[in-house]
């Protein structure tokens, strides 16, 4: 459970490290599930529905840049979106009522995994109320230095900067981002969550350590945050609620929007987005 100060904090600066939700236990058990899957990441050479690789991904030394939809590869990530602990921590900043809107896991290898550029979630999924944040557990010890996440405090409360280049969804701020030199980086211990709002200006760097860094992200959201984009059915929006009372009364923020159309020159996933930007700000792996 969050304390007062903890609940203030997040709501002044759009973001909380938490450290010690997960046991020693629970953090092995995902390393070693995560383990098999770089492993089985080793049989393929092109980006797949499951595996995004690295550019220097090669069966002999596989680099898995991220596992998609990892809740839905394997009940041990499953079981972690319904982690008491967590859940506990994300009611008492969004409500009872909880949806999950998607996960994934990023993984950055020693000395090389890729770096992620300024974006603001909101951008890519804007809501009817931005009461929607994604906790990220860390499965590695998180320094700056292995490539944590970095956060602007209070940017939450700031504009949505444009996501768009000549036209298109790039999948990251193409204007600058004038309080970069303001960016706080959230190191953590394994077993800590960090915890950022939907509208949090954040990035992290390239690894320039010899350690990995492996960070599992979920998406909670308020469940009467209902998608702008929509939904196929009432089930689709159904299969999204983790815990409490779905609603078809969505609560309406007044809030800047851009929709992430027209699509993205590339797909797939935000690394491979992020690769046709102009200028990107953060050095990347020869
Ligand atoms: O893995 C990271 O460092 C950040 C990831 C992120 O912000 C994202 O995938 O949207």
């Amino acid at each position: 459970m969050l304390t007062r100060e903890q609940i203030d904090f997040y709501h002044e600066n759009g973001y909380l490290g938490v450290e010690g939700v997960l046991s020693a236990d629970e953090v092995a058990e995902l390393q070693q599930v995560t383990d098999d899957f770089v492993q089985l990441s080793a049989s393929v050479t092109e980006h797949t529905s499951v595996f995004d690789l690295e550019p220097g991904h090669t069966p002999e030394s596989p680099k898995l840049r991220r596992l998609k939809e990892p809740v839905d590869q394997h009940e041990v990530y499953k079981k972690n979106l319904h982690h008491p602990g967590i859940l506990a921590i994300v009611a008492q900043l969004i409500g009872q009522d909880i949806r999950s809107n998607g996960n994934k896991l990023n993984m950055k290898s020693p000395e090389y995994g890729s770096p992620v550029e300024w974006h603001q979630d909101w951008a890519f999924y804007p809501h009817t109320n931005d009461d929607i944040l994604a906790v990220g557990v860390s499965m590695d010890d998180m320094k700056y230095e292995n490539g944590c996440l970095l956060v602007i405090p209070g940017s939450h409360k700031g504009p949505i900067l444009t996501h768009h280049q000549n036209g298109r969804f790039a999948g990251a701020v193409t204007e600058d981002v004038a309080d970069a030199d303001k960016a706080v980086p959230i190191e953590l211990k394994a077993g800590g969550i960090s915890i950022h709002h939907v509208r949090t200006l954040h990035a992290s760097a390239r690894n320039v350590s010899p350690n990995p860094r492996r960070l599992l992200l979920y998406q909670y959201c308020a469940a009467d945050a209902w998608s702008i984009m929509g939904y196929g059915s009432w089930q689709e929006y159904l299969d999204t609620m983790v815990c409490g009372e779905p609603t078809k009364r969505p609560r309406m923020l007044d809030a800047p929007i851009e929709i992430p159309l027209p699509e993205a020159e590339r797909g797939g996933s935000i690394y491979e987005t992020q690769t046709i930007l102009e200028n990107p700000v953060f050095a990347r792996a020869a």
